[in-house]
């Protein structure tokens, strides 16, 4: 990020160093292509804005199609002929390896720009930038570790073996709502198994992953090995998923940008996986340790003020339970402080884009129209005039057939319902078109294995919600999308399988016009 005093006419904040300009001066971020800095070749850009206040703080750089190109071409070039195409998968491990000890060290400035450009609180967004260190350092252990294998083949005279190799240009699309954690789980899987790659930002925040080239940078990885672009759907998203010599898209996204993503790869023919977010089921049983699942649920749904994948949405209570456990949630959820997202004391933060907003309350005033009953919240903050804020919300659904009950809000909204047995909760939870997460409070054991057979999710927690992992596969069932993150699994989708056959025998090979 640049910073020239001398532009700014109205400075609003300063915290440590980074200084938030309200007016007449913006940021400025570069995208970071074949190892340099660019603009746009025709210098177009468009603003982000700051959702605390409202406000536009930085300009980012509008790829153009022929912008795409160049990074596609860059990371073609690295992968063909480059230096990153002749060293050994353990010097692959070591860049690896230093982009992580280089992100622990700077933490602190990628998450003020994250909290800034999204609104997230600077706690999380600070911890993340740290925790994802440990994804780059546990893919680095695995470059060397990606083995073949050698086959039992039927033919005689015969050897033959499997190899994995890298697929080769990945484009990494990485939506607004967790920038560099969602980098670090695309590209550390990606570069382990020799990939290059192209890593296009959202429109709505792109700043923390333009800086982000900054580490990477760096960290000494070779030119054009990792590029970052920004820019709209179209052209920069539709060239860069259409290139002919993109082999494999990763997109973080929603459904329906999803189903574009697919049509676009039938043109190159890329391998795809898709990670959309979801309704999240969190059930509750009258077993289970209550003040536990009532901090879970809350952290499910009102943590990252509820922009999360996994968030929590659905609440199921077992009835006997339910009126003690809405009681008690909904003191807390009254208790929670809304404010600026860098202040340590903030514990909810605004939504990222105006479009959410509009999209929760046109939602929640159907529910209300369709009989629901909202317990707590429902607006925005009367006492907060500026920035794109919104209560922690409860509504009470009566039924399941309410429309708010399978609505992706990517907010601070939670539907609850009420349940008698475990065959109708599981029922329930199922009745979704999603299938990312899931949350079981219980203290039956059995129980607790019979349910997360049952759910259709890609994700169960116990007893606990919303835990990640670099060594846990992370990804969803039915319109959740498809394919795996994090983990071992990973490797395997950065990778194809080339198999060799060997002729070990001294005869040459015979005619085949000839039978014998
Ligand atoms: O996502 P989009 P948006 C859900 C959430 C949210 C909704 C819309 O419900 O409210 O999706 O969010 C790029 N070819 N999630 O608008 O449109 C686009 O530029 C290629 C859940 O942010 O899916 C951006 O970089 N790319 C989710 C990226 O796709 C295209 C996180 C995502 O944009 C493109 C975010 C095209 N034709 C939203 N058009 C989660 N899984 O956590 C757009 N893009």
């Amino acid at each position: 990020m640049t910073w020239n005093k001398n532009r700014a006419e109205k400075v609003v904040r300063n915290y440590n160093n980074l200084w938030i300009v309200a007016m007449g001066s913006l940021e400025t971020f570069k995208m970071f292509v074949n190892g340099k800095w660019v603009d746009s070749e025709n210098g177009s850009t468009f603003e982000s804005i700051n959702p605390s206040i409202g406000k536009s703080w930085a300009l980012i750089p509008e790829a153009t199609a022929n912008d795409v190109n160049n990074a596609v071409e860059a990371a073609y070039k690295a992968f063909n002929k480059g230096e990153w195409s002749k060293i050994t998968p353990t010097q692959r491990g070591k860049y690896l390896r230093k982009l992580g000890d280089l992100l622990a060290e700077k933490s602190e400035k990628l998450g003020k720009i994250e909290s800034i450009d999204t609104g997230k609180l600077l706690k999380e967004t600070r911890w993340q930038a740290k925790y994802i260190a440990e994804y780059f350092h546990y893919y680095a252990g695995l470059a060397d570790k990606i083995e073949g294998s050698t086959l039992p083949i039927d033919k005689p005279d015969m050897y033959a073996f499997n190899v994995r190799e890298p697929l080769g240009v990945v484009a990494a699309i990485v939506p607004w709502n967790s920038q560099l954690f969602l980098v670090a789980v695309k590209i550390g899987p990606a570069l382990a198994a020799g990939n290059t790659v192209v890593l296009k930002a959202s429109e709505h925040a792109s700043a923390a992953m333009l800086e982000f080239g900054k580490v990477i940078e760096e960290a000494g990885f070779p030119p054009g090995v990792v590029n970052i672009i920004s820019g709209h759907g179209d052209p920069c998203g539709k060239t860069l998923t259409t290139h002919p010599l993109v082999h494999r898209i990763s997109f973080t996204g929603g459904p329906a940008t999803a189903r574009h993503v697919i049509r676009n790869s039938a043109e190159n023919f890329a391998e795809v996986s898709l990670e959309l977010g979801g309704k999240s089921p969190f059930i509750v049983f009258e077993d289970a340790d209550i003040e536990s699942a009532v901090n879970g649920s809350i952290a499910g749904i009102f943590g990252a003020s509820g922009q999360s994948c996994v968030a929590g949405s659905r609440l199921y209570l077992q009835e006997s339970i339910a009126d003690d456990f809405l009681d008690r949630m909904t003191l807390l959820a009254a208790n929670i402080k809304l404010g600026d997202p860098l202040l340590d004391e903030t514990q909810m933060g605004p939504l990222a884009t105006l479009g959410q907003i509009k999209l929760i309350e046109s939602e929640i005033s159907n529910a209300k129209n369709q009989g629901a009953k909202i317990l707590h919240g429902g607006n925005k903050p009367s006492n907060m005039n500026e920035g794109w804020f919104f209560e922690p919300t409860i509504v009470d659904c009566s039924d399941q057939k309410l429309k708010i009950v399978d609505t992706e809000l990517f907010g601070p909204v939670l539907s609850v319902l009420r349940f008698k047995t475990e065959e109708e909760v599981i029922q329930l939870a199922n009745d979704t078109k999603y299938g990312l997460a899931a949350g079981v409070f219980t203290k039956n054991s059995a129980r607790s294995l019979r349910i997360t057979k049952a759910l259709r999710a890609g994700i169960v927690w116990v007893n606990t919600y919303r835990v990640v992992s670099p060594i846990a596969p992370f990804g969803g069932y039915k319109d959740s999308g498809y394919g795996r993150e994090s983990g071992m699994q990973a490797i395997h989708d950065y990778t194809r399988i080339k198999t060799v056959w060997i002729n070990t025998s001294d005869e040459p090979m015979s005619n085949p016009f000839q039978m014998r």
